[in-house]
């Protein structure tokens, strides 16, 4: 059994999922798992033995105009390499924790493996900056092995930053304990959505590559051929915009703005396809944790969404921004009950098969084995 470290940003995100719900299985296996991180992530909402938590306190003296997280990352980093005796330290995302990872091992005695696993927001960062280039390329090159959730990510990866780094795709898993179709007609009754109405949902950080709108005016066309209600899930900087499209669209009484919520695999349970239509999208998490509530999805041609939607079988892939291509999808699939049921039981399989937590498990498990053992 090995020592591990895990760092992520603990917040809500796809990411801090992944690395919290990795920690907790690998702990269920034996391993032992410290969390360096600025918060308890939210996921991990109990004591689980074998998980321990070391908080990263970033503290603003007057001399400095902005807080140093990197700094005081790393130097947790370090103090928890050396006193749990850390046989791996695995951080997600290149920026900064690779960089903070490699710099905590510089400043131990202690041989800890660095393993990075990239989620895709280091490849928009460096759109924006490409400054930053040459910094994340350090961090992948100088991490002992570096995993990405998709092959669209890594061929993205090798193309942004100009290296051949050996990147090994491992994908995302959710927990099936939580992620199952639940009966729950109440809620249906509390949001008034009648026994004829189908259920639409989307759920993301409304940032604008989520393109939101995109959801709004395909579900506009969609509620004109099917009754239907549209459940939008999350908040974020596009959330006032949206909420205008909606009145401007008058379809006010079609579509519940929830916020933010805890608990999506209850509003899974009683919806009946979900849409990402994301101009970017290393993986889309939320697609798998529909499908493991047997919703089938709607997305679009980019990034890794493809990899996780199988056209035709367990869902649908439209083109961008093609509001007419994902209106008529959703309507053929909403009208047609044999169709939606086969995708709906596909998914369901798919996220047992192809990304069954075991599986993916495993992988990680072995990737730590291999480095640990310099292979
Ligand atoms: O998409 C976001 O805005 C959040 C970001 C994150 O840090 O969680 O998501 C990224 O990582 C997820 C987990 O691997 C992926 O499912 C998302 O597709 C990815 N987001 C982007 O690539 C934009």
């Amino acid at each position: 059994m090995a020592k591990i470290g895990i760092t992520c940003y603990p917040t809500v995100g796809g990411s801090g999922v992944i690395a919290t719900e990795l920690g907790k299985l690998l702990a269920e296996k034996g391993h032992e798992i410290h969390f360096v991180a600025s918060q308890v992530p939210f996921r991990l909402n109990r004591v689980y033995p074998n998980i321990y938590y070391h908080e990263v306190e970033v503290n603003n003296y007057p001399v400095f105009q902005h807080p140093p997280y990197d700094l005081a990352l790393a130097a947790k980093m370090a103090d928890v390499i050396n006193r749990e005796e850390l046989d791996i330290l695995h951080v997600h995302y290149a920026m900064p924790h690779a960089i903070c990872a490699i710099l905590a091992k510089q400043m131990c005695n202690r041989d800890v493996k660095i393993i990075t696993t990239l989620h895709g927001t280091d490849i928009t960062v460096l759109g924006i900056d490409s400054s930053l280039k040459e910094m994340i390329k350090f961090g992948i090159e100088a991490s002992d092995r570096v995993t990405a959730v998709s092959s669209s990510l890594v061929s993205q990866t090798q193309d942004m930053l100009d290296t051949t780094r050996e990147i090994d795709v491992i994908y995302n898993f959710v927990d099936e304990r939580e992620y199952y179709r639940k009966t729950n007609e109440e809620l249906k009754e509390h949001y008034c959505i009648q026994d004829d109405e189908k259920v639409l949902i989307h759920i993301s950080n409304f940032r604008k590559v989520k393109r939101v709108p995109d959801v709004i005016r395909s579900f506009a066309k969609i509620e004109k051929e099917v009754p239907s209600k549209l459940l939008l899930v999350g908040d974020g900087p596009e959330y006032s915009d949206c909420y205008q499209l909606v009145k401007d669209l008058g379809i006010e009484d079609k579509v519940l703005f929830l916020g933010k919520q805890d608990n999506v695999s209850d509003l899974l349970s009683i919806s009946d396809m979900k849409l990402l239509l994301s101009e970017k999208e290393s993986f889309g998490l939320v697609l798998l944790e529909a499908m493991a509530c047997g919703v089938p999805c709607i997305g679009t041609n980019i990034g890794g969404i493809p990899e996780v939607i199988d056209h035709g079988e367990t869902g649908y892939i439209a083109e961008l921004g093609n509001i007419d291509q994902i209106a008529d999808y959703a309507v053929k699939i909403l009208s047609d009950k044999e169709l939606l049921n086969s995708l709906s039981v596909n998914a369901k399989q798919v996220v047992n098969n192809k990304f069954a937590s075991s599986t993916i498990l495993e992988e990680y498990e072995k990737l730590y084995g291999q480095v640990l053992h310099n292979e």
